[in-house]
């Protein structure tokens, strides 16, 4: 099958790798010229575990190339972005002009899947009135619905083979040759539905994250209240074999599970009430791990914080809708000068670690990146002007920290 993916971020470039790999022709459609420009060279801009491998080894092998629009193809996949607008509504731009493009080189018998992230009803409502300006007949002369990306970014690859995968189609028919589209390297269940229910079901898993994200996190701010240990509680509570409480922290990031909710409260704005609460919630919590900063920071003298990790989540590169970025923000608008160490976002704020601390009267534990377990706690604190710890992600050893001479606060308890 000849396949054309429109879009080559963090889900389309993955995407279309795996079926290069698997036995098909692939062309990979984008607008920036440095993604066309570095996959010419069978190279990547992203990061993404063994991504860089399996880009170089579909390129060498020459089944998949580049291409700044799309040209004819047997099935075509849109997997561009669906960002936030300021008014908390979905920008449906990217998606509209990638159906466009698809327009001129539309065929009867092609499959079109949209992947991206969506309100309900976009295949119907959005995608096929584009399309069937073509004169052909969605459902009929080409099939057409919606597949949503599941895959967690760190883990893109096995994901995209092992994860179950909804195959929403227009029609019944639609949704059996979507299947067949992705049966050549999904191993996981390829569960048949309808267009809508796909585009809910993908914005429904997020939302119960985000939902039960938020439920920690309020836990977490009654527990400092009360002066109870969240981590302790939690794992108490978790012994309970029905009970299963995610993690507090300082707010929640990434392009997906801070902005799908908003798809459902846009669509349902009396009804979303639970929703809609528990993105107020998790997007109220920069602002009260700043608060907590100052507070740990008040009798200190022009203050200096040092951030360590700064990426929406442990061991990726992306900064996307960060909370600890907006940590920053707020200190540094409240007079407090940071420095930010994250060895993921290297060009910004990789550098010297030690240089990150020297002179410091608190170090913030952002994002759990692996490599922080091996903090060398001793010489850090050697070189601050007060030795004192705020570990966000319950991350840090107490123990460890206190023999190092450092005062520790733990979000959820300090
Ligand atoms: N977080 C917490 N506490 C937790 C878990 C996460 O505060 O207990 C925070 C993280 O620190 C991060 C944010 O939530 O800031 C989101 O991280 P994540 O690891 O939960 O999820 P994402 O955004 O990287 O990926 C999610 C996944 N969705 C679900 O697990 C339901 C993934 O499967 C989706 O494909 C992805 O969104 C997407 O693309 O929509």
């Amino acid at each position: 099958m000849k396949i054309c993916v429109v879009g080559l971020g963090y889900i389309g470039l993955p995407t279309a790798a795996m079926f290069a790999t698997h036995g098909h022709q692939v062309v990979g459609v984008d607008k920036n010229p440095k993604v066309l420009e570095a996959l010419s060279r069978g190279e990547i801009i992203i990061e993404e575990k063994d991504l860089d491998k399996l880009v170089k080894q579909a390129v060498t092998d020459g089944s998949l190339c580049g291409s700044e629009v799309p040209v004819e193809a047997d099935a075509f996949i849109i997997a561009v972005p669906t960002p936030i607008t300021a008014a908390k509504t979905a920008k449906m731009d990217y998606v509209k002009a990638a159906t466009e493009s698809i327009l001129p080189v539309l065929r009867k018998g092609n499959v079109v899947i949209l992947e991206s992230t969506s309100p309900v009803g976009t295949v119907e409502e959005l995608m096929l009135p584009i399309l069937e300006r073509s004169g052909l007949k969605a459902g009929v002369d080409f099939a057409l619905g919606h597949s949503p990306e599941r895959v967690i970014p760190g883990s893109i690859l096995y994901e995209l083979v092992h994860n179950s995968r909804i195959a929403g189609g227009l029609t019944p028919a639609c949704a059996e040759k979507i299947a067949a589209v992705y049966k050549c390297f999904v191993e996981g269940e390829i569960l048949l539905s309808d267009a809508r229910t796909a585009e809910m079901a993908k914005l429904t898993e997020n939302t119960f994250r985000d939902v039960n994200i938020a439920f920690a996190n309020e836990m977490a701010q009654i527990c400092e209240n009360l002066g109870i240990n969240t981590w302790e509680l939690i794992r108490l509570c978790n012994m309970h074999p029905r009970v299963n409480i995610l993690q507090p922290g300082p707010g929640v990031g990434g392009h997906c599970i801070a902005v799908d909710p908003w798809f459902i409260v846009e669509k349902q704005p009396e009804t979303a009430k639970l929703i809609h609460t528990s993105r107020l919630i998790n997007d109220a919590r920069p602002t009260q791990v700043a608060t907590k900063v100052l507070s740990y920071l008040e009798h200190v003298s022009d203050p200096q914080v040092t951030v360590l990790g700064v990426t929406y989540k442990p061991d990726v590169d992306d900064l996307r809708e960060s909370p600890v970025l907006e940590i920053v923000t707020l200190l540094t608008a409240a007079g407090v000068s940071v420095r930010v160490y994250d060895p993921f976002v290297s060009d910004k704020f990789g550098g010297d670690l030690m240089k990150a601390v020297t002179g410091s009267d608190l170090l913030v534990l952002g994002v759990h990146h692996s490599q922080f377990k091996q903090l060398p706690l001793a010489e850090i604190g050697a070189v601050m002007r007060s030795k004192q710890i705020y570990d966000t992600r319950r991350f840090i050893d107490e123990e460890a920290a206190q023999a190092a001479g450092f005062t520790y606060y733990l979000l959820g308890r300090d």
